[in-house]
């Protein structure tokens, strides 16, 4: 069993420790039955459904809305990423999606927005995604060309396409960000809420991907929507993006935990069981060391993620650099603990079927989605640089 002792660090609550102690019981008894790798969508819609009556997904919005704390706890969304992660990927995705898909609304909505999108998606009714994505504005997120142009004073007519949206095809709302022109880039982007039965709205493709899970591109024909929808100010699209990210992206590291603690658990057993050259594949020195490395890569990980988790909660406005060295670190390190443990299988670790196989696959797209490590390496270089700037003014 993964090594508990990180809980008893100081980044945590004992209202962390129940959490954790509570929701691997309940993901233990309930999961198992909830799985069908034959019907992502199925599975990932019911697992919302549990999640939801279970009051798990309390977590991912505020507590006057259906939430758990006043604003959203990032150490106990990471918490529950990484318990589901090393469960099982699509409970971990159908998790973080409805969080990820409220976010701008619950950091930046008005009151009456709380109080209509919020607590469906945490009673587990009504399923959230976030549509920032393009076919040419990936990484350069700020490039995007949906547009929202104006009809007449109460709506917006959206058209464009959105790629790579998860949830797509099966969420009750999108948060979709659409240039409005008010500036040049990035200060000419806004937020608005877009539910799937709007005229224009249609799922183009569905992606399939080595790991599956909902996945679509979306075309929005001159979609008309109320300018009520839209989340924050005309022109703050960006910043609204980029702050819900801020707040994911160690969450995204907290599911890289999940996957990688997994994985040494199955290396363990693995060496421990094994016979090779007449003694337990762990006595021989090379298997030592795979085990130590990845020992050291976990937990480096789970320093960066609750570290940049910790801040946030301390009220932090920006955790940028933090958020970024988090998901950095612990996605690319739980890749290797993954490879490891896939290596020290042999060929049962390749073998569909196996644990490690599943991993090997689940881990991948988390060095890319949500900003991909490249990208986390722009963010934390132009912070240091900036600072240093600022402090030899
Ligand atoms: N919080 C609040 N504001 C932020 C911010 C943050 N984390 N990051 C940037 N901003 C603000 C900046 O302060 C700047 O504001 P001003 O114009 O008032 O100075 C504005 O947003 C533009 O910032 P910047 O100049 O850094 O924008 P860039 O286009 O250069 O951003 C990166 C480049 C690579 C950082 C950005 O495009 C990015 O994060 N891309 C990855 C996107 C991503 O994660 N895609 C996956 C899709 S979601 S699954």
């Amino acid at each position: 069993m993964a090594d508990r002792s990180f809980l008893r660090w100081p980044f945590f609550d004992e209202h962390h420790r129940t959490l954790e102690a509570e929701l691997k019981a309940w993901a233990d008894a309930e999961l198992p039955a909830l799985i069908d790798h034959h019907d992502t969508d199925g599975t990932c819609k019911r697992i919302v459904k549990a999640l939801g009556a279970a009051g798990w997904l309390k977590a991912c919005v505020p507590a006057p809305y259906g939430g758990l704390h006043p604003t959203l706890d990032v150490r106990s969304l990471c918490l529950i990423r990484e318990t589901l992660a090393y469960r099982e990927g699509l409970a971990d995705f159908a998790f973080a999606m409805q969080g990820l898909g409220t976010g701008p609304i619950s950091l930046f909505g008005t009151e009456a927005q709380k109080r209509r999108w919020l607590p469906p998606v945490s009673r587990g009714e009504a399923i959230a995604a976030f549509a920032l994505s393009e076919p040419e504005a990936g990484s350069d997120a700020a490039a995007l060309t949906t547009t929202a142009t104006p009809d007449g004073n109460e709506h917006v007519r959206i058209a464009g396409l959105k790629t790579w949206i998860s949830n797509g095809g099966i969420a009750d709302h999108y948060i979709v960000f659409a240039r409005t022109g008010e500036a040049p880039g990035a200060r000419g982007l806004s937020a608005f809420v877009v539910t799937p039965d709007t005229p224009g709205f249609s799922i183009v493709e569905r992606i399939e991907t080595l790991a599956p899970h909902p996945l679509a591109t979306l075309r929005f024909d001159a979609c008309r929507v109320p300018v009520e929808n839209r989340i924050g100010g005309p022109g703050d699209g960006f910043k609204i993006a980029m702050a819900t990210l801020d707040v994911f992206r160690s969450t995204v590291g907290g599911a890289a935990l999940g996957f990688g603690r997994r994985a040494l658990d199955e290396a363990l057993d693995r060496s421990a069981t094994r016979t090779l050259f007449g003694a337990p594949l762990a006595d021989l020195q090379l298997t030592q060391a795979s085990l130590a490395e990845s020992e050291a890569d976990i937990d480096t990980a789970a320093l960066a993620v609750y570290r940049a988790a910790w801040t946030k909660d301390q009220g932090a406005e920006r955790v940028t650099r933090e958020a970024a060295i988090a998901k950095m670190i612990a996605t690319e390190g739980a890749s290797r603990v993954i490879d490891r443990a896939v290596q020290l299988h042999g060929g049962a670790g390749v073998r569909v079927g196996m644990k490690v196989e599943e991993l090997y696959r689940d881990i991948r797209a988390l060095r890319i989605y949500e900003g991909a490590t490249d990208v986390q390496k722009i963010v934390i270089a132009r912070q240091i640089l900036k600072d240093r700037a600022s402090a030899s003014r």
